[in-house]
């Protein structure tokens, strides 16, 4: 499959620190035009995707960790919330602070609570254009004091020093694993949830009881082309095991056939137009590990 090539990585990753670090102005800077923003999606699950970078061999799925902004006394229920939850669901936390500031009680709240997290942390010192380089070396030391950072990376989010290094450090870190986000992708369409659910819905069904739930779909191409009017859709049916594999393709590929056909006729009834549809099919190991984060951008159970 072309989309998720050998030692294409994805992670996911959160970005915790106190209100005005510069937490926005980091994920505008690397994101950019890039960007899926996600923010506009209305979200009941407690962890929103913020934006996506999309780059050649590497996908950067950034997610939202709202309960930082509440004042200092409800500061403990979040952070055991998320203690709990996401960071140990992520790939990696950046932890921002801002370098001006130095070190604070909120910080120093929030380190004890990295003590029982296992999930790698950077040290993010931010606004590094506003302190003299002697002054940030003495910042540096005194984190590196009152825990063992995974990684220690100053930057200037808003001139965008250093950011480079940051992700660069970020995909060392992050396993391989698929583009759980179309390339092309600017915006979250809801169509492409539909037709992803379109085609979940068949193979399940086709499928019967061999595959238990274990199944995602992803949407990794959806494209009118005008010349023909026609759309192409490419997706790929994401198992657990080699064994649920074969299920899917079956016999002689008849199976997946199956599925595509009949997901075919419901994707056009759904755009009024006729539709090119591609399967693959791909096994990504323990992927329902990552089911709290991934229903929260469109897959199902
Ligand atoms: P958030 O609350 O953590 O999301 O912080 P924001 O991204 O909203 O930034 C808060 C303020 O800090 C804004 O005025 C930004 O322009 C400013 N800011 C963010 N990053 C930097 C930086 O690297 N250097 C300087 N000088 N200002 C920054
Ligand atoms: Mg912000
Ligand atoms: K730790």
């Amino acid at each position: 499959n072309q989309t998720t090539p050998n030692g294409h990585k994805s992670g996911f990753i959160s970005i915790i620190g106190r209100p005005n670090v510069g937490k926005s102005t980091f994920l505008n800077r690397v994101i950019g035009q890039k960007i899926a923003i996600m923010s506009d999606k209305p979200q009941t699950t407690r962890n929103k995707v913020q934006g996506v970078l999309t780059t050649n061999d590497a996908q950067f799925i950034f997610i939202d960790t709202p309960g930082i902004h509440k004042p200092k006394h409800k500061l403990g229920d979040f952070m055991m919330k998320v203690a709990q939850n996401t960071l140990k669901e992520v790939d990696v936390i950046l932890f921002m602070v801002n370098a001006k500031e130095g070190f604070g009680r909120g910080e120093e709240f929030i380190l004890e609570k990295f003590q029982s997290v296992r999930t790698p942390i950077f040290l993010v010192i931010n606004k590094i254009d506003q302190v003299h380089p002697d002054e940030l070396l003495k910042i540096i030391e005194s984190y590196k004091e009152k825990y063992e950072f995974s990684e220690i990376i100053p930057i200037s989010a808003l001139e965008g020093n250093n950011v480079e290094t940051l992700l660069g450090q970020i995909k060392e870190y992050i396993p391989e694993g698929p583009q759980f986000y179309p390339a092309d992708q600017v915006t979250d369409h809801p169509e492409r949830f539909i037709v992803s659910e379109l085609i979940r819905e068949k193979a399940l069904h086709l499928t019967r009881e061999e595959i238990p739930h274990s199944l995602a779909v992803t949407i990794d191409k959806m494209e009118r082309r005008e010349d023909k009017d026609v759309v192409h859709v490419m997706a790929t049916v994401i198992v657990e095991r080699d064994s649920q594999k074969g299920i899917v393709i079956g016999k002689q590929g008849k199976m997946l056939k199956e599925i595509g056909k009949r997901a075919r006729v419901d994707i056009e009834n759904l755009l009024g137009s006729k539709v090119f549809l591609e399967l693959w099919v791909k096994v990504q190991k323990d992927w329902r590990n990552k089911m709290s984060q991934l229903r929260d951008f469109g897959f199902r159970e």
